[in-house]
């Protein structure tokens, strides 16, 4: 896919100011400081498109961009930030959980995890809660360019074989950095099968 065009659409505080649901639509998501806002600038090659925030849990919200006038890329709040109160915690889980349940153009979610990292418990739980819920996921692993191919590999196969625990099969993952833009191609093709295949949402309720 080469991307022509990527622009701010809105953000949003409610699902139901949301735009209406016409195209396919891949959220981001993962704890904050995974890389996610830097991947987005890397995906779309604008710089400043997310913005890459020192400032963990500061956006609460729903941001959409449409890319190629065709689809839409979904910029959601990361989770798992230690200094957030729990009502604050409760309140995110209930926003996004409830975006991702009801969402009907939502094509994937594009779950980010730390390529550095073991695997951590509030990944997999996440993972877990997409697929007890039958949301289509994939994930994708950050900051490759920060250790060798066999760190990245090690950890790949650990994180694989934990979710595999209680997750079957695994699902289709791309190894990413936003410095070098390895896995850019491949993201990007991946959302370009689906939406090849995209034929609207038939549900008349929802205006
Ligand atoms: N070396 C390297 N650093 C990265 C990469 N992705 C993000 N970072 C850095 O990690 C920090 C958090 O990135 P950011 O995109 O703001 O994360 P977010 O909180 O998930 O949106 C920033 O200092 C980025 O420069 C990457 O692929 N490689
Ligand atoms: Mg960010």
């Amino acid at each position: 896919m080469i991307v022509k065009s990527a622009e701010f659409i809105c953000s949003n505080t409610q699902v139901s100011k949301l735009p209406p649901p016409e195209k396919p639509e891949y959220a981001f998501i993962g704890r904050s400081n995974v890389g996610k806002s830097s991947l987005i600038n890397m995906l779309t090659a604008k710089k400043g498109l997310a913005k890459t925030s020192q400032t963990p849990g500061k956006t609460q919200l729903i941001n959409h961009f449409l890319i190629n006038d065709e689809w839409f890329l979904v910029d959601l709040p990361g989770y798992g930030y230690a200094r957030i109160s729990k009502s604050k915690k409760e309140d995110w889980n209930k926003f996004i959980r409830f975006y991702l349940d009801k969402r009907e153009s939502l094509q994937c979610v594009m779950v980010l995890i730390d390529s550095r990292l073991e695997p951590q418990k509030i990944d997999l739980e996440f993972c877990n809660w997409l697929g007890e819920h039958g949301l289509p996921f994939v994930i994708i692993f950050t900051k490759a360019d920060k250790q060798s191919s066999i760190k990245t590999d090690q950890n790949v196969a650990q994180f694989k074989r934990k979710l595999t625990e209680t997750f079957d099969p695994m699902p289709d993952y791309f190894v990413t950095s936003s410095e070098s833009k390895l896995g850019r191609e491949e993201v990007l093709g991946f959302i370009d099968s689906i939406n090849a295949r995209f034929t609207g949402i038939d549900n008349m309720d929802y205006k």
